[in-house]
């Protein structure tokens, strides 16, 4: 049976993704309300050929609505998502602002659909999106040779800071190509032409947000503590798309054609690895725009035993996002207990 939407931070980057995919996927909305901040609200924007108007999200009353899409950021979360909760919505949030919480499950769609069932304050948190990407590929593994440490360095498309973050880039490399010097208002230091070994904010530890919420989220969702997870977070001029170098050790050996094997049947993934004729994945030829998480460069590491490499790409905005937000909502309506959507 349709039910009522609400997409919260509709003007953003994965909100204008979440209202796509809802459309691509025919998800069953019988009411969609879009909501955002006071400054957007009053904005006319676009679902399945119709101009929907965007809503006040402060003001408005969230009775009525079964499912609520929140991809506004963890301050707007903390304060909304628990009122849209207690009407009696399933609320999908995108931040980081219950990733943490025993009460509220994350949930990446092909590797711990379960969890969903077990969500006591009606939040389900939807996993960064570096770690989202990764997960897909190695679950897999996981569960065929156990992983005792993960080392992955990221490169991380700005898309994944928002739309000023998409304009500085394309501003500072049109300036640059017209010699004129770059000005940094989003990152501290120049994007265009360069990467940066930055993603959110640096903690007490000298690692970042961005590449603790690999070491935390990757625990939690995989249910094991035991696993080391050691990462760098970089950020690259890409627009749309994150790739991942990862390097693994497993508890039992597995060889890198095991793996590709494994890999070939695993849900939401798509081996590209026949490298010798370009045959890998980037952001731009395979992820940007498109579903799957895209691996490939398989192989066994010289300088472990039980050591794999793999390279690992995919949409930030559609599977690092927006559509894992959409399939965790079409796993609660198709799990329906009759009194919560
Ligand atoms: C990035 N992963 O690429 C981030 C954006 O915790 O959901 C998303 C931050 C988050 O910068």
């Amino acid at each position: 049976n349709p039910v009522n939407v609400a997409v919260v931070g509709a003007t953003g980057v994965v909100g204008e993704a979440l209202l796509a995919i809802l459309h691509e996927r025919g998800f069953p909305v019988a009411q969609l309300r879009l909501l955002a901040s006071e400054r957007s609200a009053g904005e006319r924007v676009e679902f399945a050929g119709r101009k929907l108007l965007v809503e006040d999200l402060a003001t408005f009353d969230p009775e009525g609505i079964d499912v609520a899409l929140f991809s506004a950021g963890s301050d707007v979360a903390r304060e909304h998502a628990p009122r849209f909760a207690a009407a009696g919505a399933t609320v999908i949030d995108n931040s980081s602002a219950f990733r943490d919480d025993p009460q509220v499950p994350l949930v990446v769609a092909e590797v711990n659909p379960g969890a969903i069932a077990d969500r006591p304050r009606g939040i389900i948190a939807n996993p960064n999106c570096s770690t989202m990407q990764m997960l897909v590929a190695l679950a897999p593994i996981h569960r065929a040779a156990g992983i005792e440490r993960i080392n992955v360095a990221t490169y991380q498309s700005v898309s994944g800071t928002g739309r000023g973050a998409l304009e500085e880039l394309g501003r500072q490399t049109a300036g640059m190509l017209n010699f004129r010097e770059a000005k940094c208002e989003v990152y501290p230091v120049q994007i265009a032409f360069n990467v940066i070994p930055h993603g959110g904010d640096f903690c007490d530890n000298g690692y970042t947000t961005e590449e603790m919420k690999l070491v935390h989220e990757t625990r939690r969702i995989l249910g094991d503590d035991s696993i080391g997870v050691n990462a760098t977070v970089v950020r690259v001029p890409v627009f749309y798309g994150h790739s991942e170098a990862l390097h693994i050790e497993t508890r039992e050996k597995l060889t890198a054609r095991q793996a590709r094997e494994l890999l070939q049947d695993a849900p939401g993934v798509e081996v590209v690895d026949e490298p010798r004729g370009g045959g890998y994945p980037t952001a731009v030829t395979h992820a940007s725009g498109h579903d799957p998480v895209y691996v490939g460069r398989i192989r066994e590491d010289l300088s472990h035993p039980r050591g794999l490499s793999l390279w690992v790409v995919a949409d930030n905005i559609r599977k690092g996002a927006a559509l894992n937000a959409v399939q965790l909502a079409e796993l609660v309506l198709a799990g329906r207990d009759g009194t919560r959507a």
